[in-house]
């Protein structure tokens, strides 16, 4: 593929889009996950391709979130490997989370390939992994039931990024903290998890590190009070107002 050029104006989205199409020819991204990150790309654009207040208040109350917890889970699906595999890998140190692969359209080539890709940029054990997924989410029909019984079936939090609605609603009536990172404040998925990020996953998992390097100093005590002082709804309500105000900066392209 001809370089993208560093002066070309949309050089970071070309970036993206270059990272999940050879992601996608070495058999981590599903062609699914392309059109799935099209939709991402879209809600993103009118975000204005920054990380917006709310998104800054739900990053700090994940963050709080996963250093608080006893067995907190980061699920890896095929584009976030192919996205961020290093932050991936450093937030799970940071947080001392377990890295778990689960995929909607699951093989164990795949598996297996981003289990190697997540050791390459310094995973010691990822799980989820062939027959280490032997236990099952109940209610869902999905693949994504199968998971590993040291990982995402006895974690207090999973934190999952790019996800559909399905598993999100019955980890959480699992008794599961379920922190999502979703452009679309609108999706089940968001309205269902405890803590929404609603901001790209590549912006928001190197945020995520920083609050998470912050906040790792402060008193169990102060953390769960930003946990309660958060409420998603509220947040995804601020987040859609946001969105609103943005789309009513842009209105000089209204035709009259
Ligand atoms: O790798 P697999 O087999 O597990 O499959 C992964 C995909 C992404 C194909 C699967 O999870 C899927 O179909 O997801 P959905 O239902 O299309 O949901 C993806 C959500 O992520 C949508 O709400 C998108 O707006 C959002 N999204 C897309 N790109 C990004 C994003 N959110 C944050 N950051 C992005 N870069």
């Amino acid at each position: 593929m001809d370089e993208i050029p560093k002066s070309h104006p949309r050089y970071h989205s070309l970036i993206i889009r270059k990272k999940l199409v050879d992601a996608f020819r070495q058999g981590i991204v599903v062609p699914e996950g392309l059109i799935a990150h099209g939709r991402g790309e879209a809600l993103d654009y009118i975000l204005g391709e920054k990380t917006l207040e709310p998104a800054y208040n739900a990053i700090e109350a994940a963050s709080a979130l996963l250093l608080t917890s006893e067995n907190p889970v980061i699920s890896v699906n095929g584009n976030t490997a192919a996205l961020v595999p290093r932050e991936l890998v450093e937030l799970s140190k940071i947080t001392n989370a377990k890295l778990e692969v689960n995929l909607f359209h699951r093989t164990l080539e795949r598996e297996i390939k981003i289990g190697d890709l997540l050791k390459s940029y310094g995973a010691d054990e990822v799980l989820g992994i062939g027959s280490d997924a032997s236990e099952t989410i109940p209610g869902l029909e999905s693949k994504r039931r199968f998971v590993s019984r040291r990982g995402i079936y006895s974690a207090d939090t999973v934190l999952l990024a790019l996800e559909d609605g399905d598993r999100t609603e019955q980890l959480v009536k699992m008794g599961k903290n379920v922190i999502a990172i979703d452009l679309n404040p609108f999706s089940r998925t968001a309205r269902a998890a405890k803590i929404t990020i609603v901001d790209n996953v590549t912006r928001a998992m190197p945020l995520l590190i920083e609050y998470c390097k912050k906040l790792s100093s402060r008193h169990p005590s102060e953390l769960e009070e930003i946990i309660r002082r958060f409420d998603n709804e509220t947040n995804l309500k601020m987040m859609v107002k946001a969105i609103r105000d943005r789309l009513s900066a842009l209105s000089f392209l209204e035709v009259v």
